[in-house]
């Protein structure tokens, strides 16, 4: 045999080998839409032998409401045969469920070696609906199935700009459960958890149609009442919230007594957007819970002036900056199975000369808000670096740091000089530097955005996501900013092993990781149970107090010597 059949047959048989072994489906139909071939694969996931559904037409599987869909696709696939259609269906298995497919469709009818269609077809029915649940965790509550917070934000934005057009009046009333922390810890969090739904069920009797009741936290929620017309109708509305507290709430035997305080403002008085508003509203329930609890105040402007502690860090914060006030933290990231340190992440702290130690997260919003960000962020870029330098200088092995950074700081139209900057003059290895951004980012299609994480990974230096799950990102962002790494927000690990709908999502996105081929880090591990469910789904990367909390360069230094650690046994 000549060489050219011999690499004919050992192509074709390669060939078979791949299609035979493929998870995706490959089909081949007629142009009137008849079942030519199926590759195995069909019958794996959709459970028809291929042979058996040779002669079929194709449509005969697609879910009636995507019928229409499926017929203009295929045409234009038949009518353009340079391009490729891609689309995504339902199709019907062998035990009758629906299962969701994505689908790329090519048109090889002029190729005598084919004459057909072929359609490449793989099962995303999962995908989806881990996409769907990480869409409801985003924006509802799971205990009360209310709007959580951000989604109540959202309504109210909208309800702002409906407001304005129709010059309508609109009342933000929040309100704070009095003592609840007493319930859950004398009744027990299962009690607690019923309560809640009980009031939940009683503020909804009393509310209008149209009006919305959200949980902010777990004892805050918050009501936009809609169609207000003038102050004595807000007063009237408060004392309807504040009498469902009046009579005792009864669960599983125990009688609760629970007051609330409640606070109000109204659109246009107390503000005109989303933030002042919501900011007023809580403002005047602070100082409902001053004058005694269970009662309600309005928000009125001369609450403002004494009670505004974000008026006087901001002016803090700049002398801070120039006096060097800020020290960073780093939290160790380590490998779970052999407790090996693999990386940190650096935290920045406040230390005042007064006030002692602030936490980041009553600074950062506020630098954010006042631009102050972006020389602290290249003040903790840079100092990230000298320590690193300091420490190799010292003999210890390089592991990665990885540091957040807020979405101004990516904005920023030099930042990647400055990075570079910092990089050259401490000669750093950039692939062990990771950016944490938080995913509300990836919502927002910025250009400049866009352009700066490309860059900063060309450079070599890996990109994370932070709080992964309590934003929204889609998954085809994942894949299309190309992000090395998700981490895993602490509050699903809280629930951890209590609930076992938390695990399951944890399970999900670990899963969602691996297939992606990202890394992935779970924070927030605070006891061996937690660890071990982690160890037992393969996410080798965990980050928490069981290991060790956030701690100063001096205490890390001496970890990175011993290069693992032993968890805390609790
Ligand atoms: O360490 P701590 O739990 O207090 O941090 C609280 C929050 O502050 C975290 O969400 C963390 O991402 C954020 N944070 C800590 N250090 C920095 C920093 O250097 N820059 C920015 N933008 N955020 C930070
Ligand atoms: O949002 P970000 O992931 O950047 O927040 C990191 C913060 O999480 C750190 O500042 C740290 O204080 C906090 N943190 C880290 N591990 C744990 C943990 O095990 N439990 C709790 N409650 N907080 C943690
Ligand atoms: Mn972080």
């Amino acid at each position: 045999m000549s060489g050219f059949y011999e690499a004919l047959i050992n192509n074709q048989s390669r060939f078979e080998a791949l299609v035979k072994n493929s998870s995706d489906i490959i089909a081949i139909i007629d142009k009137q839409g008849i079942i030519i071939y199926e590759s195995p694969a069909f019958e794996m996931i959709l459970g028809y032998n291929p042979k058996d559904v040779v002669g079929l037409s194709g449509f005969s599987f697609v879910h009636p409401d995507d019928l229409e869909k499926a017929k203009q696709k295929f045409s234009e696939v038949v009518n353009n045969p340079e391009e490729e259609v891609k689309f995504e269906l339902k199709l019907k298995s062998i035990t009758e469920e629906w299962l969701d497919f994505e689908l790329i469709a090519s048109n090889y009818l002029e190729d005598p070696n084919i004459k057909g269609i072929i359609i490449n077809y793989r099962d995303i029915t999962e995908s989806k609906k881990i996409k769907a649940d990480l869409y409801n965790l985003a924006y509802f509550d799971s205990l009360t199935q209310l709007p959580n917070r951000k989604s109540f934000g959202e309504i109210l934005i909208t309800s702002i700009e409906e407001a304005q057009t129709s010059s309508q009046m609109l009342a933000v009333a929040i309100f704070d459960l009095d003592g609840f922390k007493f319930v859950n810890e004398s009744a027990g969090d299962e009690i607690g958890d019923e309560l809640l739904k009980k009031i939940v069920t009683r503020v909804k009797a009393t509310i209008n149609e149209g009006d919305v009741l959200a949980r902010l936290s777990s004892d805050e929620f918050a009501i936009l009442f809609k169609d207000i017309h003038n102050n004595s109708e807000v007063d009237e509305l408060a004392y309807k919230v504040k009498d469902v507290f009046k009579e005792v709430f009864i669960v599983e035997g125990f009688e609760l007594n629970i007051t609330a305080s409640i606070g109000i403002s109204i659109y246009p008085y107390s503000g005109e957007d989303k933030v002042t508003l919501m900011k007023n509203a809580d403002l005047a329930v602070t100082l409902a819970k001053r004058n005694g609890k269970n009662n309600f105040q309005l928000y009125d402007e001369r609450l403002q002036l004494n009670s505004d502690k974000a008026f006087f860090l901001r002016n803090e914060l700049r002398k801070a900056i120039i006096n060097n006030e800020f020290i960073l933290y780093y939290q160790p990231r380590i490998n779970a199975t052999t407790n090996e340190i693999v990386a940190a992440e650096a935290l920045i702290r406040w230390q005042h000369p007064h006030l002692g130690l602030i936490r980041p997260d009553e600074f950062i919003p506020i630098a954010e808000e006042t631009g102050l960000i972006i020389p602290l962020g290249e003040w903790v870029f840079k100092t990230v670096c000298e320590h690193k330098k300091k420490w190799i200088q010292s003999g210890l092995t390089p592991i990665k740091i990885s540091l957040n950074f807020s979405v101004l700081q990516l904005l920023q139209k030099d930042l990647i000089k400055n990075i570079k900057k910092a990089i050259n003059e401490t000669q750093q290895d950039p692939h062990l530097i990771e950016i944490e951004i938080t995913e509300s980012l990836f919502l927002e299609e910025n250009i400049i955005i866009l352009e700066n994480l490309k860059t900063l990974r060309k450079m070599g230096i890996h990109i994370a996501i932070d709080d992964f799950g309590t934003g929204y990102s889609s998954f085809s962002s994942l894949q299309k900013y190309k992000v090395d790494t998700i981490k895993i927000d602490r509050s699903f690990l809280k629930e951890i092993p209590k609930k076992s709908e938390w695990k399951e999502i944890v399970k999900a996105i670990i899963m969602l990781a691996h297939g992606l081929k990202m890394n992935i880090v779970a924070e927030g591990v605070e006891i061996e149970q937690q660890l071990k469910f982690l160890q037992t789904l393969n996410c080798h990367e965990v980050q928490g107090y069981y290991y060790s909390k956030p701690i100063d360069i001096i205490q890390f230094e001496e970890l990175l010597h011993h290069k693992t650690i032993e968890p805390k046994i609790n």
